[in-house]
């Protein structure tokens, strides 16, 4: 069976020091780089936001980061502006090693639509291509780590198994943003829908 490594979001602006810090996001680095080394099929996931992107705070008067909003296609949470294309914030982390990825999914770059999941954007209709993808270079089986746990991760790993894929997550090249439960909440419905969690 052949398998691929997903990396999520593994990006300066999701690292210590980034606009939208995940709590030592940077200590995953290393385990991944191995995970590189040994992997067949690698695809690399990278949050690309237009400065206008509808998730971000600033763009919406009055509003905080971690909001709440209603969307067409459902809740929102809106974030600190992060991952602008082009910028240092949605650049990898310098020691990611990105040499040997088949392929770079970005997505986020819709202004009015959220995309958690590297699968499909918010609305869970608009694909990124990344299923026919796979399914074309024969893979079957899925290893998901990187940024965030509960929220991109997460949000990939439950379309994965939508489309068919068995996916794998080992949590400790993993970490979350955990905002008023997230955390467990992710993992409760990652279980609930057959993701291994190692
Ligand atoms: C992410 C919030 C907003 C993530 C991306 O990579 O988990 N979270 N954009
Ligand atoms: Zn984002």
């Amino acid at each position: 069976m052949t398998s691929a490594l997903i990396v999520i979001d593994v990006q300066n602006d999701f690292c210590p020091g980034g606009a939208l810090e995940v709590a030592r996001g940077d200590q995953i680095v290393a385990p991944i780089n191995q995970m590189i080394d040994e992997a067949s099929l690698i695809i690399l996931s990278q949050d690309w936001h237009p400065k206008n992107h509808t998730s971000f705070a600033d763009n919406h008067e009055g509003s905080t980061p971690f909001d709440v909003i209603e969307m067409g296609y459902g809740s929102q949470t809106l974030w600190p502006s992060h991952c602008v294309m082009g910028t240092y914030g949605a650049e990898f982390h310098p020691l990611l090693n990105t040499s040997r990825a088949n392929a770079i999914i970005r997505k986020g770059a819709t202004p009015m639509i959220d995309s958690y999941s590297t699968f499909f954007e918010n609305d869970r209709k608009t694909p990124t291509g990344l299923s026919g993808l796979l399914r074309e270079r024969g893979a079957k089986s899925l290893t998901l780590v990187g940024l965030a746990t509960d929220f991109c991760v997460a949000f990939s790993a439950l379309d994965a198994i939508s489309q068919g894929f068995d996916v794998n997550i080992p949590l400790h090249a993993c970490r979350a943003i955990d905002n008023q439960g997230s955390l467990e909440d992710a993992l409760r419905k990652l279980k609930l829908n057959g993701v291994r969690l190692t």
